[in-house]
Formats: structure tokens, sequence, C-alpha cells
């Protein structure tokens, strides 16, 4: 019984969680020695993950997607030509990874998602699959 209250106290002393950046799906990429900014992301039915990614103008982007995704397509688009990110990667599924690389050229924010529709279903970004690279 002792021991039992003893536990009780240390769960009732166990600070709650706070919601750091990261829990908070935002991600501030750092360029690795190859001065290339690698950023992981996770795509499945109906999100990405992180949603935001912070990254530095000027400095080469590789972006690792998995998508988690088994049987729905899913693709990763973006159409902001003037920052230097215009592209539409169709994902590859089953937890594999797909490499999209660029070099972000102007401050802002701009987004991403994907563009995958079913029929008169809502579509994926509809669905939240969404997110957006800012550049800084
Ligand atoms: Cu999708």
């Amino acid at each position: 019984m002792v021991k039992a209250i003893f536990i009780l106290l240390i769960l009732l002393s166990t600070p709650l969680p706070s919601f750091s950046a990261e829990e908070s799906g935002v991600y501030t990429a750092a360029a690795d020695s190859d001065n290339v900014q690698r950023v992981e992301l996770t795509a499945g039915s109906y999100f990405f993950k992180p949603e935001q990614i912070i990254v530095r103008a000027g400095v080469p982007v590789e972006l690792v997607i998995r998508n988690e995704s088994k049987v729905v397509p899913h693709n990763f688009v973006m159409e902001s030509p003037e920052a230097g990110m215009d592209f539409s990667e169709s994902l590859s599924g089953n937890g594999n990874l797909t490499v999209v690389r660029f070099t972000p050229t102007r401050p802002g924010k701009y987004p991403f998602y994907c563009d995958k529709k079913l029929l008169f279903f809502k579509s994926h970004k509809d669905r939240g699959m969404e997110g957006v690279v800012e550049v800084r």
C-alpha cells in the first residue's frame, strides 16, 4: 500500500507534457555538413507531418517523404515557381521513400499539398493533406 501511494505521488508530481515546436508539427531544418537541409516528412491519409517546415533561402533542401499509405495514392505538390519550388511528385506507398530536391530562392511562406481527389469526394488537400514551407 505504501508503495502504491509512492507511485501515485510520483505520477502526480510529473509535470504535464508541454507542447514543443516538434509536437505541434513545426520542423526547423539545419544544414548537414554537405550544406544540404534534409527534412523527413511522413505522408498518409490524410496528412503531412510535420505540417510546417522552416528552411533557409539559397541552401539546397532535400525532402525525404515516407508515404505510409497502402492503397490510397498521394502526391506532393508545390506551385511556387517564383521561389524555386514548382513540382508535382507521385509518392511511392507502403512506407517507401520519395526524395524531392530544390533550392528555395525567396523568403516567404509557400504551401505544399496533395492534389489527389476521388470522384465527388473532398480532395485530400481539403481533408487536411497540406502544409507550408517557410523560407527565411
Ligand atoms: Cu493524397
